[in-house]
């Protein structure tokens, strides 16, 4: 019963914030959506995010992988664009995504850092988050990226959101509410606390509760799905809060829509939820 908490009414706010794809569109108009992370033996959390957003609408996808070894394309879906640590300019891109399985190695700081100065609209997932949490050099180059309003969704999930609270998991569920709002005012970013009850809090205080989503995203790469989703709307040009807003919500309805098909909840897996996000988001 907290008096500040909208309950989202995420069907119309989506479609409020989300404009149909016009007739006289070309692929530029989607945006470029650039997924950092994949390090050597961890390249399968980039692809699976990449996947979820093309499915998502954003107009071309590309994921840069941070360590060696990564494979030269995604044979199922060779619309992906794979490139080799180090080879794709992120500044050129409409969004970024960045963290899902990039290790926490010195490369992965030095690509953080970088994407940091840039003024994309970027979206900080997994062991980014965990990066910064361990790096109070990067944590400030947040900090003053916010204090620039430069879009930013951090997405952890309680034990990420611990560690950058420098609390633990117990503490961030006891008061969900509590942790988002206090991560959103210390990087003056939106914050997507996932599980249960995903709460999406930014800066100014708005918050919001979502309502899809059910146990059988309780699975490995459904967060790496959520953050495709999200880097592809705030590629689409959605500012950050409606992007994180949009996409929890799409996210959670596709594992719903699977679930009632029998495909949950027990035995989800995170592919079949990045295809079913395109379902999802031509129904709303
Ligand atoms: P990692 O090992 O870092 O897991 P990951 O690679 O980030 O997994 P993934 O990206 O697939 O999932 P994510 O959670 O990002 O960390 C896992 C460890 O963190 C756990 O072993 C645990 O110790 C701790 N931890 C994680 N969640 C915790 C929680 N809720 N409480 C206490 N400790 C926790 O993304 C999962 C996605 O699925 C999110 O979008 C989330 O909102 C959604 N989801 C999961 N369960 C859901 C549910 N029951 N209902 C609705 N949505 C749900
Ligand atoms: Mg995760």
């Amino acid at each position: 019963a907290d008096p500040a908490l909208a309950r989202l009414n995420a069907p119309a706010l989506f479609t409020r914030s989300f404009p149909a794809r016009a007739f006289a569109s070309h692929k530029g108009t989607f945006g470029s959506l650039a997924v950092v992370g994949g390090d050597t033996g961890m390249c399968g959390a980039p692809i699976l995010a990449a996947r979820a957003a093309l499915h998502a609408g954003a107009g071309k996808v590309h994921v840069a992988f941070i360590g060696a070894g990564a494979p030269p394309y995604d044979p199922p879906y060779p619309e992906l664009m794979l490139h080799p640590a180090g080879t794709l300019p992120l500044g050129t891109m409409n969004a970024l995504a960045i963290g899902c399985g990039m290790g926490r190695g010195k490369h992965a700081a030095e690509v953080l850092a970088n994407a940091a100065t840039l003024e994309v609209p970027m979206l900080v997932d997994a062991d980014a988050l965990n990066l910064l949490a361990h790096d109070t050099a990067l944590a400030d180059l947040l900090v003053k990226r916010g204090a620039a309003r430069h879009a930013c969704v951090l997405t952890p999930h309680p034990l990420e959101a611990a560690r950058l609270l420098g609390s633990d998991a117990t503490a961030v569920q006891r008061d969900r509410l509590a942790a988002a709002r206090a991560l959103a005012q210390r990087f003056g970013c939106v914050v997507v606390l996932k599980g249960a009850g995903t709460v999406i809090a930014a800066a100014d205080g708005r918050l919001a509760v979502n309502p899809t989503g059910n146990a059988a995203l309780a699975a490995g790469g459904t967060g790496d799905v959520l953050g495709g989703i999200v880097g592809a709307l705030l590629a689409q040009r959605l500012p950050a809060y409606e992007a994180a807003l949009a996409g929890v919500y799409l996210h959670g309805l596709a594992a719903d829509t699977l679930t009632h098909s029998g495909a949950g909840p027990a035995g989800l897996t995170a592919g079949e939820l990045a295809t079913a996000v395109r379902a999802a988001l031509n129904r709303l």
